[in-house]
């Protein structure tokens, strides 16, 4: 297939990179962490949007390489951050629900960070509910040992999948990620309004942060203060960009 062909090509010839995009801290607006994006990139120019390649990828079975890379990019990138004002950034990577079926990933996360020289409280994953709820016992533990040796986990896109808030007190996660369609339609909506407001709730007091997407207008942005949010990520603070916008910018603000 064209994707799958186009994706092997990136990954011989150096055509995958990372971008970043910064969450913002509402309580004093510092960027303490941020979420890598993967990019594809053939000829210098993007190829294909990871909307398209990475479901691609994951029937394939070309995913668990990418997630390798991904990975190892992500340290890499945590590395040369240190010694940077960008050293106590984390980076969430996202994980695909295929990945934790290999039943060697968390150590080989775990050993990853170590090649680098990093703790793992530096390193952040994504997953989707469906991904989370659809594991198994076996999956489940390995995100245990992640969580337990100090890798910061999120749910991401919550309240979009199958998921009961019952599995909330049972999953080892840390933060919940509110998919932006609810502060979308919270904007027009009281009953998205209060969907948000119950998921903020719940989620502190089962003692996990809340961070809210998709933040692109100034009304949006009181709105989630207001609500009592802990981070935000959208466009109106930046959009994804190259590890060297990163420093540029929000490096040289603090
Ligand atoms: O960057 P963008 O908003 O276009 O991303 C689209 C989708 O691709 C998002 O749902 C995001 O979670 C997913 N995605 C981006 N990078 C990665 C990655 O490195 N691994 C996986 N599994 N998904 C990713
Ligand atoms: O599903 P996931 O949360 O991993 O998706 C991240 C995607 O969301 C990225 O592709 C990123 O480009 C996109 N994104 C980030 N901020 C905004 C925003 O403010 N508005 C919209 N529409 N998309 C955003
Ligand atoms: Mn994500
Ligand atoms: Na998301």
């Amino acid at each position: 297939q064209e994707t799958t062909a186009l994706l092997r090509r990136a990954i011989n010839n150096n055509g995958l990179k990372l971008h970043f995009q910064p969450q913002i801290d509402l309580k004093n607006g510092g960027v303490s962490s941020c979420e890598a994006l993967l990019r594809c990139f053939e000829d210098g120019a993007l190829a294909v949007p990871p909307a398209v390649f990475i479901p691609v990828a994951e029937k394939s079975g070309l995913i668990n390489r990418i997630g390798d890379w991904v990975i190892d990019a992500a340290c890499k990138q945590l590395r040369d951050w240190q010694g940077t004002p960008l050293a106590n950034t984390r980076i969430d990577i996202n994980l695909s629900g295929k990945q934790l079926a290999d039943p060697q990933m968390a150590d080989r996360i775990l050993q990853t960070l170590g090649d680098y020289s990093l703790l793992p409280a530096q390193l952040g994953l994504e997953l989707t509910e469906n991904e989370l709820f659809g594991g198994d016992e076996a999956q489940i533990q390995q995100l245990e040992k992640l969580k337990n040796a100090g890798v910061y986990i999120s749910i991401d896109d919550f309240g979009t999948g199958h998921s009961s808030l019952v599995y909330l007190r049972k999953l080892p996660v840390c933060s919940l990620k509110i998919d932006r369609t609810f502060l979308h339609h919270a904007m027009e909506n009281e009953s998205d309004m209060a969907i948000m407001q119950a998921i903020i709730t719940v989620g502190h007091r089962l003692g996990l942060g809340v961070v809210v997407e998709g933040v692109e207008t100034n009304e949006q942005d009181k709105l989630v203060r207001q609500l009592g949010c802990d981070k935000a990520q959208g466009f109106l603070y930046a959009r994804p960009m190259p590890a060297s916008e990163m420093l540029a910018g929000i490096g040289s603000g603090h």
